[in-house]
């Protein structure tokens, strides 16, 4: 095994955690609460702090302008000190036009002009927070769409969508990025105005050069072949970053890699044979975005964490000069082969080794539970989670 190849990719793999991540969230059929959940922002940041503490992987935080900013604006200077506090910094800006009542036709997309104007105001206020944060992407995600044919204009919508993007990009500077993710429905169930990569894409083209696509594993149909997605952003410089997660049916938010974590290493190795012919590192974020109804909150996503690292490990492992050469001559069971072996390469020893050179520890989840971190949420926290009833204990 190439342990040198294996730790220079584990150096190079950020992973962003969600804030969202952290609290208790559920299905529309209700929540199971846990006790030792966030309950606020600064709570979000103290366990996203353990997630980086025990894994050494997770400097950034995403954050959700309606659920972390609840003062808007006047929220900046506490969510940087809460930064700087817990040793997480505020990465990826969310902002929220999904939720309030006047989005219920849409946002950006919807035909009344002032609701328009209302979502254009609060992305911009979220260009004003990730400015004074330092953070570097915007990442816009819309719920717009509609549910019955014929009953929205989808051209009208997507000019108005185009107009408001542009206006947002030009308010952009310096590094900063603007991340335009998809998804094929939900909660629209008729169309959905930004519903695939091929309309993030010529969103993001309109919208001007520091705009791009953002991948979120669970916004696809049963078959698709994510990874040539990738393969085909990255040829044309538009691939912005990851939300990743894993799916069975829909958007099910199930941990990455739970389900086919063949298809992560596919995707993971598309990129790393694009760096190994182009020679350049390509400017990706990797985020995660599953919220946890089952699992404890930091414990899923140390586990997504760990799962990350191995399977971008085994995609390190990949021969590309042997396997170059090998798609040339069609020499489709060697080719194959180089991924095979790879794949099933274990390479958790080479891991361990890894922590241990950084001075984290050789299992972080095991580390974590020794810490006794849940345990004194659980107590904190129980009574605003659970109210006074609470039998956790
Ligand atoms: C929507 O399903 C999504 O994937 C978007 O990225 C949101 O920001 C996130 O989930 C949380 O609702
Ligand atoms: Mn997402």
């Amino acid at each position: 095994m190439n342990t040198e190849k294996i730790f220079l990719a584990l150096d190079s793999l950020h992973v962003e955690l969600p804030s969202w991540g952290f609290a208790n969230t559920g299905t529309r059929f209700g929540k199971f609460q846990q006790a030792g959940a966030a309950t606020n922002t600064e709570e979000k940041f103290a366990d996203a702090g353990q997630v980086h503490a025990f894994t050494g992987a997770c400097p950034t935080v995403a954050l959700h302008v309606l659920w972390d900013f609840p003062n808007g604006v006047d929220s900046i200077p506490e969510v940087n000190a809460l930064g700087n506090k817990y040793g997480v910094r505020p990465g990826s800006i969310n902002p929220n036009v999904f939720q309030d009542q006047i989005y219920k036709h849409g946002s950006l997309g919807n035909p009344d002009a002032a609701v328009r104007d209302a979502a254009k105001a609060h992305i911009l206020d979220s260009v004003r927070i990730m400015t004074e944060l330092g953070s570097r992407d915007l990442s816009l995600w819309f719920a717009d769409g509609s549910n019955y044919p014929g009953t929205q204009n989808i051209r009208h919508r997507r000019a108005w969508f185009e107009q408001a993007l542009k206006e947002v990009h030009s308010k952009m500077s310096g590094n900063q990025r603007m991340l335009v993710e998809y998804k094929p429905f939900e909660p629209a169930f008729y169309h959905t105005d930004i519903a695939d990569w091929g309309m993030a894409l010529l969103m993001a083209r309109a919208s001007g050069e520091r705009a791009k696509v953002l991948v979120d594993t669970g916004h696809h149909y049963q078959a698709q072949n994510i990874e040539q997605i990738v393969a085909w952003l990255l040829s044309e410089d538009m691939l912005g970053g990851f939300h990743f997660n894993d799916r069975r049916y829909a958007d099910d938010d199930l941990t990455m890699g739970s389900i086919d974590p063949y298809q992560v290493f596919r995707i993971f190795h598309e990129i790393m044979l694009f760096e190994f012919e182009t020679g350049k590192r390509g400017d990706i974020a990797y985020m995660i975005d599953q919220s946890h109804n089952l699992k404890g909150k930091i414990e899923a996503m140390i586990q997504t964490v760990e799962t990350a690292q191995e399977l971008y490990a085994k995609a390190a492992l990949v021969d590309h000069k042997k396997l170059l050469p090998l798609q040339t001559s069609c020499e489709l069971v060697d080719a194959e082969g180089c991924l095979k072996d790879a794949f099933s390469t274990d390479v958790r020893p080479a891991i361990r080794e890894w922590r241990k050179s950084k001075g984290l520890a050789e299992n972080p989840m095991a580390a974590f539970r020794e810490s006794g971190y849940l345990q004194r949420a659980e107590r904190e926290r129980g009574e605003k989670n659970m109210g006074a009833v609470a039998s956790y204990a």
